[in-house]
């Protein structure tokens, strides 16, 4: 914090670091609410290195006096897409959902315009910044909600830096679960390192019935749409880095109800700070799952220095799967075959599915409810990715010349999981194993 730093430079000659911290805690406690001490507007390249959202863009502003000026504007946003196949109507922000990143610099004057095209009023609240009690947007009680029609001026000036948010603190339920909440990024004053590539992911979660075209607010445990970023695999855009790069990924979870533990194959990292400001190094123990809990941010770090594709995604497997039923039968280890003779008696191309598994469900092309993708996932360079959700793809390369999508990694000779030969079979097992699927026999009416 700049307010901090000053009074350390300034109070250098005291004993020792614990006075310090006293003496600046006090400070800050009695500073008033808007210290407001203000720098030239900070510049990106020169400053910062620019976040990037994938899938999303950053809130364009302009400098007006010395203020950064931005506009949002909420709106719905007919068909949003959230993977080919899956659209909705949502209500976000500048014609997008979620909302455009906002991206400023610590000690940055912002001014930010709320322009309310909503059929209902909204407001605007800044998730984790410090700033002045009138401007926290917290409908009724710090301020007067946004009316259909009205334009709303919030300002402040930022006086941390981290990973924040920005959502809607009027009829939240609703909004946000129709994709209002946005990023919110502060970049240091005077960083102590720069990443190479900087990522930020909103992490959300939806109800959307198969064959509908609007996202349920009213669902509290059955979401059926995980989302980085507004979008779900395959729809994900991938993350693409070069051998060396120090890469940061900031996530923050606006979801209604779910925490998410986030999980990074091929790395471990470190998470260097939450919504609260940064962690100490002595507290950064390496990791390579982050739980992103409901309303929370959390930053990592790490050296990509493992080139491939490696999966990057939340570890409920049921937040890797799009638009998974769940008020199923469990019909694992069933035998079905009179039944399906049965029914395909009556309804043509009938087939059981769950008794094997779920596997590979997603690529049979079965018919499905206009405007839904059960199970589906993509096509990879090694078969069928059984994956939705929140699933991308972090891919590291040697070299690159751009960081457009370099398409799928090559694996080096000798490194790439394969069929096994009969010849090694023998020699380190001392015998071919007997392959052949066990089941366990078919179960018995019980009753
Ligand atoms: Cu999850």
């Amino acid at each position: 914090m700049i307010t901090r730093r000053k009074l350390f430079t300034g109070a250098a000659a005291l004993a020792s670091v614990a006075a310090l911290e006293r003496t600046a805690r006090a400070a800050e406690k009695a500073a008033p609410a808007d210290p407001g001490e203000r720098f030239p507007p900070g510049e990106s390249g020169k400053d910062y290195t620019p976040v990037v959202t994938p899938n999303g863009v950053a809130l364009p502003f302009k400098i007006v006096d010395g203020v950064k000026v931005f506009h949002l504007i909420a709106e719905e946003v007919p068909n949003h897409e959230f993977a080919p196949g899956l659209l909705a109507h949502c209500w976000g922000y500048n014609g997008r959902v979620h909302g455009p990143t906002i991206e400023a610099v610590e000690g940055d004057r912002v001014r930010i315009y709320v322009t309310n095209r909503l059929p209902e009023p909204t407001s605007s609240h800044w998730h984790g910044i410090l700033l002045p009690s009138g401007m926290d947007g917290v409908a009724g009680l710090t301020q007067k909600p946004i009316e259909p029609g009205e334009t709303f001026k919030y300002e402040f000036t930022l006086r941390q830096h981290g990973t924040y948010m920005y959502h809607p603190h009027f009829d939240e339920m609703t909004q946000m679960a129709m994709g209002m909440m946005g990023m919110f990024i502060v970049h240091p004053r005077n960083p102590k390192r720069r990443p190479d590539r900087d990522f930020a992911y909103m992490l959300s979660e939806w109800k959307i019935v198969p064959g509908t075209m609007r996202p349920d607010p009213m669902e509290m445990t059955e979401f059926n749409t995980l989302t980085l970023n507004a979008k779900c695999f395959p729809g994900t855009a991938p993350m693409v880095v070069k051998k060396g790069d120090l890469v940061r990924i900031r996530l923050g979870n606006l979801g209604a109800m779910d925490h998410h533990p986030i999980h990074l194959h091929g790395y471990y990292f470190k998470v260097i700070a939450t919504d609260g400001g940064e962690i100490p190094e002595a507290g950064q123990w390496p990791e390579t799952t982050v739980l992103v809990a409901v309303g929370t941010t959390r930053t990592v770090e790490f050296i990509a220095d493992n080139p491939g594709d490696w999966a990057i995604h939340c570890h409920m497997t049921h937040h890797v799967m799009n638009q998974m039923g769940h008020g199923l039968p469990n019909l694992l280890g069933i035998d079905k075959s009179q039944l399906d003779k049965k029914v395909k008696a009556f309804l043509p191309g009938y087939m059981t599915m769950g008794q094997d598994g779920m596997g590979g469900m997603g690529d049979m092309g079965m018919h499905v409810p206009r405007n839904s993708l059960p199970m589906v996932g993509a096509p990879g360079p090694h078969g069928y990715i059984d994956m939705g959700g929140m699933f991308t793809i972090l891919k590291v390369r040697e070299s690159l010349t751009s960081y457009d999508d370099p398409g799928w990694y090559q694996t080096p000779p000798g490194t790439q999981a394969g069929l096994a030969s009969n010849a090694d079979l023998q020699r380190d097992l001392g015998f071919i194993p007997d392959a052949k699927p066990t089941a366990t026999p078919p179960r018995k009416h019980e009753h």
